[in-house]
Formats: C-alpha cells, sequence, structure tokens
C-alpha cells in the first residue's frame, strides 16, 4: 500500500470509528441542559419533544402520525396508548416516562451517557 493510501485509510477508518461516537456525546450534551453530566426526567421529557419534531398542521390539538417526523413509526404506535393514530401531548408525555424508566437501568433517577446511548440506538 502507498503511502498516501496507508494514510486514507487511516483517516477513513479515524472517521468511522470516531463518528458515531461523537455524535453520540453531542446528543447527550444537548439533553444535558445543566450540565451535570447526567439526563435527568424532566430533561428527557424536553428532547422527547424535540426529537418528535410534531407540527399540529391541521389544527386539532394532537399530531397525526403524518405530522410527526423524526422516531419510526413503530415508536408513534407505541406512544398512541388509545389506538386513535393521533399522539396527544399527554401520551408523548406518557411515552417518554416509561421509556426513561426502561432505560435507566441503575434506578438511579437519572440517564449516564451510556443509558441514553440506547434511546439513541434503539429509537429512531
Ligand atoms: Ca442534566
Ligand atoms: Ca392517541
Ligand atoms: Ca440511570
Amino acid at each position: 500500500m502507498s503511502k498516501p493510501s496507508f494514510l486514507l485509510s487511516i483517516l477513513i477508518f479515524a472517521t468511522f470509528s470516531c463518528g458515531p461516537l461523537w455524535a453520540q456525546s453531542t446528543a447527550f450534551d444537548r439533553a444535558d441542559g445543566n450540565d451535570d453530566s447526567r439526563v435527568d426526567r424532566d430533561e428527557f421529557g424536553r428532547i422527547i419533544l424535540d426529537r418528535f419534531d410534531c407540527r399540529d398542521q391541521n389544527q386539532d390539538g394532537a399530531w397525526s402520525l403524518s405530522e410527526c417526523r423524526g422516531p419510526g413509526r413503530a415508536t408513534l404506535d407505541a406512544a398512541d396508548t388509545n389506538n386513535d393514530n393521533k399522539i396527544s401531548r399527554d401520551e408523548l408525555t406518557g411515552w417518554g416516562d416509561r421509556r426513561f424508566d426502561s432505560l435507566d437501568r441503575n434506578r438511579d433517577g437519572h440517564l449516564g451517557v451510556q443509558e441514553y446511548r440506547e434511546w439513541g440506538l434503539s429509537d429512531m
């Protein structure tokens, strides 16, 4: 392998091996509003609302699945507990609470980087 292509391989390796980790810590830092290196329930709730990026385009007070971008269909279906194909703010908040509890594996009431990472990997 010539020297330039060897260096290029290293660069490509560094990009792909560091990229996701870098992106993940940035997402965590964004979620961690008070910079205490953990994400509490309120911070998680705010991120849920941000991340779902829902717009009530038809002004009916709820979000239809087509009005929400970002999360996968399965995630939205899980939030829609009364199966009306719409997600109210209460449903979304309730779903976020349940999701927080399942992510908080050590039950300390906060999400550490690793716990938060699982949310990033499994829900989108
Ligand atoms: Ca925090
Ligand atoms: Ca609903
Ligand atoms: Ca925790």
